[in-house]
């Protein structure tokens, strides 16, 4: 091994939530960081996903960051739910707070990253021509950031403007007066939907399969419900922490059919007036009967059917997949915009959008004349980031041989081949099921505890045994294909992308048993890792 040495301790890619606590952490111990960042900011999903109607569908006083007392305490969020400049604000107020921005390089897309076994070190090539080395490379790309541009015939011909939900322009959009076309009915085109309806002259929505969507309630913070949440933060932070999701939503019993429907209904009565997704923790067996899932299923469809005043639409609006199958939407006034006369539903489930003309949609042999299309088609879930950069591990292994059937990984932290590389979130860890900040504290805490063992003991080497991988992805495997979830299409399976791999993304056993399992790996030693 010969000892050149690095230009940095540490490169993190991407400058969102977990880019930037990492480089808080790291720098803490004296290492020496540099962070790039394909935005010209801080923030990651927050800073791109600026489509109207952006906001969080998880609520913020418990969707931010806790390592920090002051800045939790300090920190006053408007909104129960705030919309994406609120969180984008946050984001560079942590920037400013922590004196972020010197270490972080904007504007610059990490296009390849390969191992060098015998420097021990990762060299690192961005888009503007510089190699770099580190002795650590620390993947913060996102699970939800590789955009999924629809493979739809003709889509490059479209003569007017066509915006991506997930790369909207910084000046926005206006609609006023034009005829629009929305294509997809995911998290972002329910937000979507109603406010530029609200613009439009004609809305069009293109609809493959009706979700469930809950109503948001959106409202300011009330100054005494801040108050006492953060006189009881710590409290509250450990509740959730010990909660399936990591979001403290109160269970009301272990199965949807050991009470009377009358009571059921009473339940989700009160969570449909709390709103957001509390609803999901009603009763523990959603994921595992059929029959329980059944009866959350169609309370939502009977309001969506109370709401839709046409019954045809209201049909078409009701999902037929079963509910957590997918991803639940939060919305505002979603259905209701069913109402409106310039809005019309184009369900596209049995037919697929036959292709764009310069003009407009062709479905069925249908044309829909149209001025901007927006395409609110989601992502490459979990691993399209990482895939979407060249990484070359031991012996020039690429992760994209290596994850050809589906992902593989250790804890979702950590690859077999590509020593000293670390996933925040990464596929095979609770990620996208969980409450995503927490989720990403939980592992910046856990990689650098771990490089703070290493630096301790003077090892320069950590890797993945295959073993122990191999373990770890049969038991997400395993399961995931136990629940529910599995019996639909969706990008928790990769199933939103043509030619991907089947397979679950997210580990689905919860963040209580995910944390409980990394403590006792880094108290063994770093059980199921190589060091040296
Ligand atoms: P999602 O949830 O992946 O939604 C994408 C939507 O786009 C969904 O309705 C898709 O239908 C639809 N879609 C995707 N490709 C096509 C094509 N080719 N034709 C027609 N319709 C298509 O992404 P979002 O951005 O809304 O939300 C992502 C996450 O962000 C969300 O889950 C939250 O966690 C936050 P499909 O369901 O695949 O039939």
């Amino acid at each position: 091994m010969n000892n050149t040495k690095p230009d940095f301790d540490a490169i993190v890619v991407g400058a969102g939530f977990a880019g930037m606590y990492m480089l808080y952490r790291l720098r803490a111990r004296g290492m020496r960081v540099r962070v790039f960042e394909t935005g010209t900011s801080v923030g990651g999903t927050w800073y791109w996903n600026r489509y109207p109607g952006a906001r969080v569908d998880t609520e913020t006083m418990f969707y931010s960051y806790q390592f920090s007392e002051e800045l939790q305490q300090e920190w006053d969020w408007p909104e129960r739910y705030p919309a994406q400049e609120d969180l984008a604000a946050y984001a560079r107020h942590v920037a400013d707070r922590f004196e972020l921005w010197p270490d972080i390089q904007f504007e610059t897309r990490v296009e390849a990253t390969a191992w060098d076994d015998d420097a021990n070190l990762w060299t690192v090539e961005t888009d503007d021509g510089a190699r770099l080395t580190a002795s650590f490379c620390i993947m913060a790309t996102g699970c939800l950031s590789a955009v999924n541009y629809p493979e739809i015939e003709g889509l490059d011909d479209f003569a007017g403007e066509t915006y991506h939900t997930a790369h909207w322009p910084d000046g926005g959009a206006d609609f006023t007066g034009k005829r629009v076309a929305v294509i997809g009915t995911g998290s972002s085109g329910v937000q979507s939907i109603p406010v530029i309806a609200a613009q439009a002259g004609h809305l069009h929505v293109f609809q493959r399969t009706a979700n469930y969507v809950m109503p948001a309630h959106n409202r300011p913070m009330a100054p005494d419900e801040v108050a006492e949440i953060k006189a009881n933060y710590s409290a509250l932070r450990a509740k959730a922490k010990r909660s399936f999701s990591g979001n403290y939503f109160p269970v009301a019993g272990p199965s949807a059919l050991a009470v009377s429907e009358e009571e059921r209904n009473r339940e989700y009565e009160v969570r449909w007036a709390m709103g957001g997704l509390a609803i999901m923790a009603t009763y523990a067996d959603f994921q595992t009967s059929d029959a329980a899932n059944e009866t959350a299923s169609e309370f939502i469809r009977n309001k969506i059917r109370a709401i839709v005043k046409n019954p045809e639409v209201a049909e078409l609006l009701a999902p037929k997949q079963l509910f957590l199958c997918k991803r639940l939407c939060v919305g505002t006034d979603y259905f209701e915009t069913y109402n409106r006369d310039n809005v019309t539903l184009v369900d596209i489930s049995d037919t697929e959008i036959d292709r764009i003309t310069p003009e407009g949609v062709l479905v069925d042999g249908e044309f829909y004349p149209v001025d901007v299309l927006v395409l609110a088609t989601g992502f490459d879930a979990v691993t399209g980031a990482l895939k979407r950069i060249d990484i070359r591990g031991v012996n020039g292994l690429t992760l994209r041989d290596k994850w050809a059937d589906g992902p593989k990984t250790y804890l979702g932290l950590s690859i077999s081949g590509f020593p000293n590389m670390f996933t925040i979130t990464g596929p095979g860890s609770p990620s996208v099921l969980t409450n995503m900040i927490p989720s990403i504290e939980q592992h910046v805490e856990w990689i650098s505890g771990c490089i703070e063992h290493m630096r301790k003991h003077e090892l320069g080497r950590i890797e993945a045994e295959v073993t122990a991988e191999t373990d770890w992805v049969n038991h997400v495997n395993d399961i995931g294909d136990k629940t529910l979830r599995a019996t639909c299409q969706s990008w928790y399976f990769g199933s939103n992308i043509p030619g991907k791999p089947r397979v679950i993304l997210p580990y689905a056993g919860g963040f209580p048993a995910y944390a409980k399992k990394c403590d006792m790996v880094a108290d063994g030693g770093y059980s199921g890792f190589s060091l040296r």
